[in-house]
């Protein structure tokens, strides 16, 4: 088994699509581990998206991510990293592929529904951003 960390970003939660997202996210045989509805601050979501801090997006990923309530998940299944990527579909949701939760509910590359952790080290790192070993452990006890 395999973990991920996805984000349902403000724009999903502006847009009352977290419980679609879900659904598409469960019956794709993804178990979550644990979730809640929390808001990131600048200072947060720029620490969240630190790798990207020269990129000239990064002002405006860290407003968008911060503009309002999120909902970060651990998420469990066999391959959880490449399966999730594959369910969400490309960055920006004109390239994703048909049925992807990107393609179906995005706008565009910034305001983009989802997140999706890259690799397993990262969903890791990404995890322990916003549960502590305490949370992501006793749900499964
Ligand atoms: P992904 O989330 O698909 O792994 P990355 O890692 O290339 O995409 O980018 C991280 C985040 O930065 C994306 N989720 C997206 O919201 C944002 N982003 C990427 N490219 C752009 C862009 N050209 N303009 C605005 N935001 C962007």
């Amino acid at each position: 088994m395999e973990r991920t960390l996805t984000i349902l970003k403000p724009d999903c939660v502006r847009k009352q699509l977290i419980g679609a997202v879900i659904d598409k996210i469960e019956r794709a045989g993804f178990r979550i581990v644990t979730m809640k509805k929390t808001k990131l601050t600048t200072e947060t979501a720029g620490e969240f998206y630190a790798v990207h801090r020269e990129r000239p997006f990064f002002g405006e990923l860290v407003e968008f991510m911060s503009s309002g309530p999120c909902v970060p998940m651990i998420l469990e299944k066999e391959n959880a990293v490449a399966d999730f990527r594959e369910l969400i579909g490309a960055t920006d949701p004109a390239e994703a592929a048909e049925g992807t939760i990107r393609k179906l509910y995005a706008d565009s590359k910034g305001e983009n529904i989802v997140h999706g952790s890259d690799s397993a080290e990262n969903a890791c790192n990404e995890a322990a951003f916003f549960f502590s070993t305490e949370e992501t452990v006793r749900v499964d006890r």
